[in-house]
């Protein structure tokens, strides 16, 4: 039997060799052996940041990142129910709105961090990829949310988080919502200066993020 390394590993390298097959049959032994979701997940995505960096350097071209898009796609579906069955039940957490921003179709990481919060305990309200910017605050101001999240994959697109926080305010809902900013080319220095609340680098550490969030508001809220 395979050991976890080798179905992690063997995970990781069906994303960065486009094998959508191998892929999901990795995904599939990962779970039979009763290895963390999550873990499955951070291997994943490690996967297609090293076919992000090989895009970066010229060895692979466009069809190459898509293909490895799809493979990604795929093993998370096979992942995502076992991630969602162990869901801690019980109180809701918060209310998160999030999406990718207005001109920006990435959506393999927004989904990733939108699930983890679900399964944390948040509700979420996903608003998919290209949103417009308006639509996060009249969803945020219609589902009442605690926490706005937008993600940007482009250094074109990053412009259009700091336009989130300009509609918030034009909505006048800006001190009652907490606003998270993420994404590849996004950083600490970037959501201080757009004045977000939080940056978070990881699906797994926007967990973290929001539940801090979530306690500032409170206090904010004298709670
Ligand atoms: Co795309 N693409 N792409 N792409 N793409 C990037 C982003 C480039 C950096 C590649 C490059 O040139 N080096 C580049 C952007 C350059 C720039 O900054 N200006 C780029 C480009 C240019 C483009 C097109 C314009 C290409 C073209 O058509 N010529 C086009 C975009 C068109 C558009 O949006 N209008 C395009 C298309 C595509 C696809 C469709 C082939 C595919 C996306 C498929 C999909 O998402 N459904 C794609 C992909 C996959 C990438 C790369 C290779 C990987 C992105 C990815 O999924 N990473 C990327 C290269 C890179 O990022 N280095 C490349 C894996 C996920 C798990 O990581 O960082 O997205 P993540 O998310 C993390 C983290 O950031 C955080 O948690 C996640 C999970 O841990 N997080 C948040 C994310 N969002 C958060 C929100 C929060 O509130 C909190 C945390």
């Amino acid at each position: 039997m395979a050991s976890k390394e080798e179905i992690l590993q063997k995970a990781k390298n069906a994303i960065e060799s486009f094998n959508k097959d191998e892929a999901v049959a990795a995904a599939k032994e990962a779970l039979d052996a009763n290895i963390d979701p999550v873990e499955v997940i951070t291997v994943l995505t490690e996967g297609m940041r090293e076919v992000g960096d090989k895009f970066d350097k010229g060895e692979y071209f466009l069809p190459h990142v898509m293909a490895a898009s799809e493979a990604m796609k795929v093993a998370v579906a096979v992942v995502e129910p076992a991630l969602k069955a162990g869901a801690k039940a019980g109180d809701k957490l918060g209310t998160v709105v999030i999406g990718t921003v207005e001109g920006d179709i990435h959506s393999i990481g927004k989904d990733i961090v939108a699930t983890m919060l679900g399964i944390a305990g948040f509700e979420v309200h996903d608003l998919g990829r290209d949103v417009p910017v308006t639509e996060f605050a009249a969803k945020a101001k219609e589902v009442n949310a605690d926490i706005v999240g937008s993600s940007a994959l482009m250094t074109t697109t990053m412009l259009n988080q700091e336009r989130v926080e300009e509609e918030l305010k034009k909505a006048g809902i800006r001190d009652k919502v907490k606003t998270m900013v993420g994404g590849a080319p996004i950083t600490q220095e970037w959501a201080d200066k757009v004045g977000a609340d939080a940056y978070a680098e990881s699906a797994t550490e926007a967990v973290v993020v929001a539940k801090k969030l979530m306690a500032s508001l409170k206090e904010v809220k004298g709670a």
